[in-house]
């Protein structure tokens, strides 16, 4: 608990131009979640290195992303939004929290063996321990929730085995975190292969939908989805692409999946598609408009991100501190 509120932590990782499947599923619930709690939202550009990244890239890709968030909507004055690399402490628990994993529960997270598939030439230490740092992101802070999409439930169940683990042997040292997944836009899939889940990372571009695209594009991919030869609007499993797009149009909507399904009873694909890219274009537009006027504000985001990062090393040295005196590590000499 800070100031009476619950902690919440979670991050993005600033490796790809970010989907409507990162939105979605992501960044439309910690808008809705920063009300409610004490958020700490971090650019993760440490788990970004676990696969090789043009410097300068990787550099103009995270300040984007944290100004992404403020353009979502997430009040930067009220939450904490961050770099996690601008707080030494991430490295120093992951070390700690290293020693209290088993390469047995790293074996078998499925995360690492697509991105070890993926990226055979480096499969890096890093690569294999990137839960690790993920619990100690969210450890560090205390949080008792953690909103992500349905593909990180494994590391959140990895980071509360690891935390009770340390709390068995030491005492009530972390906050046992709890998942939030959203209600609708928890599994945005790919609009050219509805059986993969929409990524930041695929190369095939029609399979996404960026949050930068132009309504044009979007529009585009939206009536190049794949879809089925059914010719009815229904939400199941038989017809996974219309399944996706009709999860797209409610979450962007706010409408129930059975709600659309009902709007568009006896209509046909070619009246849902323009639909759903509509439904997208109106929610993407707002977000592109106020990223293009924050982006321009450098002295603005500057000083956003030097005061989160003072707040996010004063609220994680606590619980950093605590922990090294656990484990034997000897007192400072002030
Ligand atoms: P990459 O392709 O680089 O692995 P990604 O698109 O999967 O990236 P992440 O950075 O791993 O994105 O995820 C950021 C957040 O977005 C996470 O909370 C994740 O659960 C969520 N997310 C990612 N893809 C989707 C999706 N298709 N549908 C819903 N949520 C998603
Ligand atoms: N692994 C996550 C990103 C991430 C994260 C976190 C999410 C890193 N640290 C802490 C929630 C909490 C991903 O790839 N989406």
């Amino acid at each position: 608990m800070i100031d009476g509120k619950k902690v919440l932590f979670s991050g993005m990782q600033a490796t790809g131009n970010l989907t409507l499947g990162n939105y979605l599923g992501a960044l439309k619930n910690w808008v809705t979640l920063s009300e409610e709690y004490e958020c700490f939202y971090s650019v993760v550009d440490m788990h970004s290195i676990t696969v090789r990244q043009d410097p300068a890239v990787l550099r103009k890709r995270a300040r984007n992303l944290l100004t992404l968030y403020i353009a979502a909507g997430i009040d930067p004055k009220k939450n904490c939004l961050y770099y996690q690399s601008h707080v030494s402490g991430h490295a120093e628990l992951a070390w700690i929290l290293n020693c209290f994993t088993y390469m047995g529960e790293l074996n078998r997270m499925t995360q690492f063996k697509d991105k070890s598939a993926k990226h055979a030439d480096n499969i890096n230490a890093g690569l294999f321990t990137y839960p690790v740092l993920m619990a100690a992101d969210i450890l560090l802070y205390q949080a008792d929730v953690v909103p992500v999409g349905i593909d990180q439930m494994q590391h959140l169940e990895l980071t509360r085995n690891i935390a009770e683990r340390f709390n068995n042997i030491y005492g009530d040292v972390f906050t046992v975190p709890e998942a939030y997944i959203g209600k609708v836009g928890a599994k945005i899939m790919s609009l050219q292969d509805p059986s993969k889940k929409m990524s930041k990372s695929d190369e095939n571009p029609n399979g996404s939908i960026y949050l930068m695209d132009d309504p044009d594009t979007i529009m585009r991919k939206c009536k190049r989805a794949v879809t089925d030869s059914e010719g009815c609007i229904a939400y199941r499993e038989e017809q996974p692409g219309i399944r996706n797009l009709i999860d797209i149009y409610s979450a962007c909507t706010g409408k129930t999946p059975q709600e659309t399904v009902a709007e568009f009873d006896g209509k046909g694909y070619g009246e849902f598609k323009p639909a759903v890219a509509e439904a997208v274009i109106s929610v993407l537009k707002p977000l592109q408009d106020e990223f293009a006027r924050l982006s321009k504000d450098k002295a603005y985001i500057d000083g956003i991100i030097k005061e989160n990062a003072e707040k996010a090393s004063y609220v994680s040295t606590k619980t950093l501190r605590k922990v090294q005196r656990k484990v034997g590590f000897p007192d400072r000499v002030r």
